[in-house]
């Protein structure tokens, strides 16, 4: 007896025994397939941590709340971000999002596959960080904060914790490596890979 479904060039249930090796050859590679398109459709690996998913592969991959604060964006996909219109602000003291006081990037903003934007807060650019715009909110260290990345519509893309005393002055709370889902005190890397 046979069952064939789909078509023959998809899968075909032969219960003869002579078969039943080419059945579990057929499931084997039918699996292995959607494993494939599983894997192709989801987010890029290590997009995603506690807080929100970033779209389009953005993440806050660094921070820092004392000794001069930053954040720094990292685009862990293989295409260009178009950040044009989007924002980034961090939490009220009532723990609720800043809307008012969020930074606005300009039109044709973007981030470079695999780039880097760095956000110097209350303190100017230093000249060896580009690309870099100033922002005028600070983390807090002592308090901790949370640092939102908006969309146009104010809808959050990706959203990160700073820890209170989360890292000593003049180190940062750094993904392990750019993108990678854990966080830890590292020397200062804005601009440039995480590194410990
Ligand atoms: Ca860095």
């Amino acid at each position: 007896m046979e069952f064939r479904l789909f078509t023959d060039s998809m899968i075909a249930f032969d219960t003869t025994p002579t078969h039943s090796g080419t059945l579990r050859s057929t499931l084997r590679l039918l699996l292995g397939s959607l494993a494939l398109l599983t894997t192709a459709c989801g987010a890029p690996a290590g997009t995603c941590d506690s807080g929100t998913c970033a779209d389009g592969g953005v993440l806050i991959n660094e921070l820092a709340g004392a000794g001069g604060d930053f954040v720094e964006l990292f685009n862990a996909s293989d295409t260009e971000a178009d950040l044009s219109g989007y924002g980034l602000t961090d939490f009220d003291a009532d723990a609720g999002v800043r809307y008012a006081t969020s930074l606005r990037f300009a039109s044709g903003t973007t981030i470079a596959p695999r780039g880097y934007y760095t956000i110097s807060l209350e303190v100017n650019c230093p000249a060896t960080v580009t690309p870099c715009v100033r922002g005028e909110f600070g983390i807090g260290q002592g308090s901790g904060d949370t640092l939102t990345l908006l969309d146009a519509q104010n809808n959050t893309v990706a959203q990160q914790v700073y820890p209170a005393n989360a890292a000593p002055s003049g180190s940062s709370w750094a993904r392990v490596s750019d993108g990678a889902p854990d966080f830890e005190a590292q020397r200062r890397s804005p601009g440039a890979a995480n590194a410990p």
